[in-house]
């Protein structure tokens, strides 16, 4: 098993002014790179019979420690390039309008919830919109972890370390995050994700 670094789907200029080129190339070339790295020094004196990235995920979380953050960071952030789309932001269509509205009530009260999510973890990690198989959550996680670890379906997740936001928006996470869903959110990728949960 080896970590390869994905290609960012999309121009690295493509998301401007919202997300700049140069916060892309610190955070995928640099950052995301640097767990791509580590994770696979690590790897090399690591005993596993994963055959898939979920699987390492899984099985690396059990013991935690470096490898689970290299491997979990490798994953939630090769799964957050996915949910930005220079043509993405605003309200949702398809299946996950309707499941988003059964959910939270509407639109903007999921807004409202994911925003203060991802206000509410403190320090680094992440904000997700995640399946239970039942119904939509929003869940946190801190640093590398992941819901997936908790039998929960990642629906989308937004990078709240300061590294994805500090080149662009300084301290203001809230406005990052408001960005994110007005700008950003890719709902073709939600809507494959919540068609698989
Ligand atoms: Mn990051």
């Amino acid at each position: 098993m080896n970590l390869e670094l994905p290609e960012l789907p999309f121009a690295k200029e493509a998301l401007e002014p919202h997300m700049s080129a140069n916060t892309l190339d610190f955070h995928h070339g640099k950052h995301h790179r640097a767990y791509v790295v580590k994770g696979n020094e690590l790897l090399a004196d690591a005993n596993t019979s994963a055959d898939s990235l979920e699987e390492l995920v899984k099985e690396t979380a059990k013991t935690g420690g470096a490898l689970f953050n290299n491997v979990g960071q490798h994953y939630n952030h090769s799964f957050f390039w996915n949910c930005l789309s220079a043509s993405g932001g605003g309200a949702p269509s398809g299946d996950i309008a309707k499941k988003i509205d059964e959910a939270f009530g509407s639109y903007d009260k999921f807004k409202a919830e994911f925003i203060a999510g991802g206000m509410g973890q403190f320090g680094s990690g992440w904000v997700w919109l995640v399946s239970d198989g039942t119904t939509l959550k929003i869940a946190k996680s801190a640093n590398a972890e992941t819901p997936l670890t908790a039998g929960m379906t990642p629906i989308l997740v937004c990078d709240v370390w300061e590294h994805a936001y500090y080149l662009d928006f300084q301290n203001r996470r809230p406005d990052f995050l408001s960005s994110f869903l007005d700008n950003l959110v890719n709902w073709d990728f939600a809507n494959e994700n919540l068609a698989s949960a």
